[in-house]
């Protein structure tokens, strides 16, 4: 079959309608990248992608990802069109309140909608992520005879997207690795929101591409044939190199008054909306959808269903021939996870000195070997972050089975390409850094909260007790800043039994992203609480570690290496203390009333609560009548136990506060 341009570029102007109307109608959203890339979206949805609109999350699927996600109008309409569950009132709703239809595209939120994206550059990392799982699969569930995952990525990026870092340490990771399944489109339009592109770039962006590895070929982003033969091309080169299309578009094509200028980026255009849509040739009537174009994407449904069938057969073939990897996958794709992690891992002899990164190494052997499609990964840290899971191979050209992936000095794209491996659906991914670092990685995190990803971080090195590297080193407030990040889960345990218990927390939680901050610093093990509820407590978030003997009247709150002082500073103050270890807020406050409750009386005002950090986000615990013992500064460097002592985070500094109640 052939390009049909005459309905297809019916189509696209419709396309470009519906944008219009959309916008035109909440008065708010982008024109732009709807209108200039719209001859694209003909091709790719009328045409070029495999996918079935009646199942979104089919594993065999081309994704499309679309990292300008401003350009959020251009998704819904081809959505439309191409027959997903999102229907013409849905695309009336755009951007109102709880519609299918939000500002940005959020994954859960559409059909369709591959990633969340909005804050430029992460879409690329996600594809980049998407790529590299795809490679993963085909590598672990292909066979000679069945290609379950076979599949292109796309991705949709403007100049923004490429001027951001994050696209720039995901796209060397690319082309390192040789990701030759991932297409990126460069919507080149030489405009971004306030002004020309070439007001703040001059650099070539196809030579910088090219360096790093991609193969570029460049076209003009309304000639249909040109972008169909690109992408023909991107498809069947076989040189291991990922592929980048610069499609020159005309940013807003179809509003001459703001067409190519920086005004056609937003919603400016929406005023010579009337005129536009007559030029276009559509009818009065808003939200117009032809009966040819209709009748067009039904018939090419029926092609993408007759497509999908034949992959469906195959697939059921492969399921008879090859039962156990089947069920690896289907565990996989539903995100099961063995019921008896915790059983998997051996006890830490009682008088262990570890640090809690050294412990979560011996963790995650077993957590590995139980959960084939967990990946670890790290910044160019393995060695110290310990997360390497032994015997698993390195990811790399040669061998997409590893599972250890060396993102190199790139925590930005190591979290945003983690999306990708999550949004992707099939493997657990997991990475690693200094937990300083976590500020190079706050966007990503922060869409993996939004989008409920099960990521898990390893990050290491949590506080001042990192010591000689100092105060660009040891964090103070990031735990604090993590933990106002709604839906992620900050677990810091405190000692190699509690770490066993983080771990397998965050492997056990599926619908949101986990961060375990784990020590530089050897810390003892806390022996005088029982081990089994060291390990089972810290899925509640909170829980009591010492019971005052007497009547309550003095709780101490703390976690990770300052435990250990809130325990010596209770044995200190007397029968009537109580010791609540609090590894991880988040799953404390989502423990019923009752429990709360009981870990933590509402009538026992006396609390002090002691980590190595800013005080702020315990105030939630020890109240106005409360204390903190912490610190409001940065580190310094010297060694670590010598930084802690400086700052006062011992249990003299907790009965001292204790006594001053
Ligand atoms: C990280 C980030 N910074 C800034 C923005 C705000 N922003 C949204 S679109 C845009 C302009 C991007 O230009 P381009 O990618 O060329 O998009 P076009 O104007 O062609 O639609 C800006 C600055 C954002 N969404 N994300």
């Amino acid at each position: 079959m052939s390009l049909n341009f005459e309905i297809l570029s019916r189509a696209a102007n419709e396309a470009r309608g519906l944008a219009m109307d959309a916008v035109q109608a909440s008065k708010s959203g982008h024109l732009g990248l709807p209108l200039g890339c719209a001859e694209m979206g003909a091709v790719l949805y009328g045409y070029a992608l495999q996918h079935n609109p009646d199942k979104p999350r089919w594993i065999g699927r081309d994704y499309l990802i679309l990292s300008a996600g401003h350009g959020s109008m251009f998704l819904y309409a081809w959505l439309h069109l191409s027959g997903y569950a999102l229907s013409i009132d849905d695309i009336k709703q755009f951007r109102q309140l709880h519609s299918k239809t939000p500002g940005h595209p959020e994954f859960f939120e559409t059909p369709g909608v591959e990633c969340t994206t909005g804050p430029l550059g992460q879409g690329v990392g996600n594809a980049v992520g998407v790529a590299m799982a795809a490679k993963m699969a085909a590598a672990r569930f292909n066979t000679a005879e069945h290609k379950i995952f076979d599949q292109h990525v796309i991705c949709i990026a403007g100049d923004g997207c490429l001027q951001e870092g994050v696209s720039a340490e995901a796209s060397a990771f690319a082309g390192h690795f040789g990701l030759d399944n991932l297409i990126l489109i460069y919507d080149s339009n030489d405009i971004t929101l306030d002004a020309m592109a070439s007001v703040t770039q001059s650099e070539d962006t196809g030579k910088r591409f090219e360096a790093y590895g991609f193969d570029v070929q460049k076209i003009d982003g309304h000639n249909m044939q040109q972008f169909l033969d690109a992408l023909n091309t991107a498809k069947t080169r076989d040189n291991g190199k990922p592929q980048m299309i610069i499609a020159h578009t005309i940013a807003g094509k179809g509003i001459p008054e703001i067409a190519g200028t920086a005004k056609a980026h937003g919603e400016a255009g929406a005023k010579f909306v009337d005129a536009a849509r007559k030029n276009l040739g559509l009818p009065s009537e808003h939200y117009f959808v032809s009966r040819e174009v209709r009748d067009y994407f039904a018939e090419h449904k029926k092609r993408l269903l007759a497509q999908y069938d034949r992959w469906e057969k195959s697939y059921q073939e492969w399921r008879t021939k090859n039962a156990e990897q089947a069920h690896l996958l289907d565990n996989a794709i539903d995100k099961k996870v063995p019921g008896d992690l915790l059983e998997k891992i051996p006890p830490f002899a009682s008088d262990a000195k570890l640090a809690t990164r050294k412990a979560g190494s011996e963790v995650l052997q077993p957590l590995a070997q139980a959960m084939p499609i967990l990946i670890s990964g790290s910044a160019d840290l393995h060695g110290s972050t310990m997360n390497y899971i032994e015997g698993a191979g390195d990811f790399t050209r040669d061998n997409p089975q590893g599972r250890n992936i060396h993102f190199g000095i790139r925590e930005h794209g190591m979290c945003a390409i983690m999306n990708g491996l999550s949004y992707h659906g099939v493997f657990r991914a997991s990475g690693a850094t200094f937990l300083v670092f976590a500020d190079y990685c706050r966007a990503a995190i922060r869409l993996a909260a939004l989008s409920k990803l099960p990521n898990i971080y390893i990050f290491t090195h949590d506080s001042i007790g990192v010591g000689e590297d100092g105060p660009t080193h040891e964090p103070v407030e990031t735990v604090s800043a993590l933990r106002v990040l709604p839906q992620l889960d900050v677990i810091r345990p405190a000692d190699p039994e509690e770490t066993a218990g983080a771990f397998v927390a965050a492997a056990e939680h599926i619908d949101g992203p986990t961060l375990l901050a784990l020590t530089r610093q050897t810390v003892p093990m806390l022996n005088e609480i029982d081990a089994k509820l060291r390990r089972e407590g810290v899925a509640r978030g909170g829980y009591i570690a010492k019971r005052e003997t007497g009547k309550l009247d003095l709780i101490i709150l703390s976690c990770g290496s300052e435990l250990q002082h809130a325990l010596a500073a209770a044995k200190q103050l007397g029968e009537n203390v109580r010791v609540v270890s609090m590894p991880c807020f988040e799953r404390f406050e989502r423990q019923s009333e009752s429990y709360r409750e009981e870990v933590l009386p509402n009538s026992c005002r006396r609390r002090v609560a002691i980590e190595a950090g800013v005080p702020d986000t315990w105030y939630r615990y020890v109240g106005l009548d409360g204390k903190v013992v912490g610190l409001h500064r940065f580190g310094l460097s010297a060694p670590g136990d010598q930084v802690m002592k400086e700052f006062g985070i011992d249990a003299a500094h907790v009965v001292a506060a204790a006594k001053s109640l």
